[in-house]
This record gives structure tokens, C-alpha cells and sequence, in this order.
């Protein structure tokens, strides 16, 4: 088996070519649209998803070519998630990605558009990967009652004291949900069993809490440029957090505790699923 950091780098390569490839030209007309997506797109993420879903595909012995359009389509609803929740109307965020915003750059009215043109995008690249349910799992994941479900939960307790069961709720609205969402598209890609599928959800909403547990640590233990966006604006401006709620030491047990049951889920799957156990101690250990 090749060795983790090389498989991860290979498959952020894949993803980023297929991205290149699928998505809109920037000289394309609209061609300031078409720029303003391609500015937050290519301004460096870590494309966790995709390399989920190429992950989940992969361990239940599907074809990971088949998958790369799917695997561009989470990305294109992550991004647009983070060009939204950076207006001003929102958290109002100048960095992201290590660069300034989509609206710094393009205004606030060409970044609402780069949003939306990158919803419907998605879904007409999931349909280069499979059919109709794969559609509807990613708008489940990405509508009202997960993804935005978490957000609307976020903006609605800015203004007061929330309990954990609370912040629970909104992670597995705003981060869960997308994350179980990558692995179940590749496992359904990959025409897993219900077992397999079962096991991959398990997996994946663990991992996604972990992964929001481990968020807001480094949001209070590591620096804007590490990042690549604002660190400590949480704690500056009092919302609550996994830290704030729990204690730093206890948040760290927590994403522990999380992804130990990430790992329990998938022990069925047996040695085709050492990729994803590789994932989840990556993810815990990870420090930007
Ligand atoms: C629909 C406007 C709207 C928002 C939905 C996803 C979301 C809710 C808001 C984005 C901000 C945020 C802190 C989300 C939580 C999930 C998370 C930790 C996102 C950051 O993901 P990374 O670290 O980012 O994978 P990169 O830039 O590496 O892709």
C-alpha cells in the first residue's frame, strides 16, 4: 500500500486537475463570475472532501475515475458554504484560505452570485458519477435541515449562552453532515453493501464532530497564517465553542473519544478500510 502522505497528496493532485478540468473557465462570460469562483476555489484548501469521498469509493473497491466528478461537486457546495458564511451578512470574514475573501475581491453581490452558480454545479456533476441518488443525498446533506439547518442554529445562539447538546446540533448541521455525506457518495458510487453503507455513515458523522472538535482547538492554539484565516475570532467575540463550553483539555479528550468511535464503525470493513483509520488519526492530529 502506498504510503499515506504520498496517497494524499495524489489524490489533492487528482482533485485539483479535475477541478481545473470541470469547472467554468475564467475568461468564460460571465467572466467575472466565473473568476470569482476560480479566486475562492484555487486559494488553497486542504480538499478534505473530495479526498473523502475518493477514500470511502476506494476501501469498498470502487473506481475512484468514476468518482472525480463527484468528489469536485462536494467541494464546489463546501465552497460556496464558505463564500456565504464569509459576508458580511454573516461572520464577515476578510481571509480565508490563506487570501482575501471572495467578496473583498469581487464585491458583495458577485460573491452571493459565486455561491449560488456553485450549487447548481455540483449537482450537474454529481451526474457524471451516478444517478439520482446521488443527487439526493448531497441536497439532503447541503438543505434545510442539515447544512443551512446548522447555520441558521449558529447565527441564532450567536447572541447567547448555547449548552453542548446545542453546539452538538449545529455541528452536525454545519460540518457532520457534509462529511458523512462524502463517504456515503463513495460508498454509493462504489455500489457498496447496506452494511458498508451503514458503517460509513457511523463513520462519518463521528469523524465530522471529531473534525469540528479539533476546528475550534486550533482556532484558540494556532495562528492566522497557520490557518489561513482569522484565528481567535471566535473567542473574541464570545461565541461559543467546543473549548469554551468544554475546557481545552476536555475538547481534546472529546475529539478522542470521537474519532476512537469512528474508528469502532468501521471495524467490520477489516484491512479494506485501513485508508479510512489513516484518515481519522491523520484528522485528529492534524494542527492547521
Ligand atoms: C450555507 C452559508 C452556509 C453555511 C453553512 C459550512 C458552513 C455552514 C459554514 C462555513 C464555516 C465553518 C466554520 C464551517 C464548519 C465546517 C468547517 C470546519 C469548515 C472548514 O473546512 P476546512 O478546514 O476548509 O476543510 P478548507 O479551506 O481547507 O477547505
Amino acid at each position: 500500500m502506498t504510503d499515506f502522505a504520498t496517497w494524499i497528496a495524489t489524490q489533492k493532485d487528482r482533485t485539483e486537475a479535475a477541478l481545473g478540468r470541470l469547472l467554468p473557465r475564467s475568461d468564460e462570460a460571465p467572466a467575472t463570475l466565473h473568476a470569482a469562483i476560480r479566486h475562492s476555489m484555487f486559494a488553497g484548501g486542504k480538499r478534505l472532501r473530495p479526498i473523502l469521498l475518493l477514500a470511502a469509493c476506494e476501501a469498498c473497491g470502487g473506481d475512484t475515475e468514476k468518482a472525480l466528478p463527484a468528489a469536485c461537486a462536494v467541494e464546489c457546495i463546501h465552497t460556496y458554504s464558505l463564500i456565504h458564511d464569509d459576508l458580511p451578512c454573516m461572520d464577515d470574514d476578510d481571509f480565508r484560505r490563506g487570501h482575501p475573501t471572495c467578496h473583498k475581491v469581487y464585491g458583495e453581490a458577485i460573491a452571493v452570485l459565486a455561491g449560488d452558480a456553485l450549487q447548481p454545479l455540483a449537482f450537474e456533476l454529481l451526474l457524471q458519477s451516478g444517478g439520482a441518488e446521488l443527487v439526493k443525498e448531497l441536497a439532503v446533506a447541503a438543505g434545510s435541515k442539515f447544512l443551512i439547518a446548522g447555520q441558521v442554529l449558529d447565527l441564532e445562539g450567536e447572541e447567547r449562552q448555547i449548552s453542548f447538546d446545542e453546539l452538538r446540533t449545529i455541528h452536525e448541521g454545519k460540518t457532520a453532515a457534509l462529511l458523512t455525506c462524502c463517504f456515503r457518495l463513495g460508498g454509493l458510487i462504489a455500489d457498496a453493501s447496506p452494511q458498508s453503507m451503514e458503517a460509513l455513515t457511523t463513520f462519518g458523522y463521528n469523524l465530522g464532530l471529531a473534525f469540528q472538535v479539533i476546528d475550534d482547538i486550533l482556532d484558540c492554539t494556532q495562528s492566522s497564517e497557520k490557518l489561513g484565516k482569522t484565528a481567535g475570532k471566535d473567542a473574541a467575540s464570545g461565541k461559543s465553542t467546543y473549548v469554551s463550553i468544554l475546557s481545552l483539555e476536555k475538547a481534546r479528550d472529546e475529539a478522542a473519544r470521537l474519532t476512537n468511535e469512528a474508528h469502532a464503525a468501521i471495524a467490520p470493513l477489516g484491512q479494506s478500510a485501513s485508508r479510512l483509520r489513516e484518515i481519522a488519526d491523520h484528522l485528529l492530529a492534524r494542527d492547521y
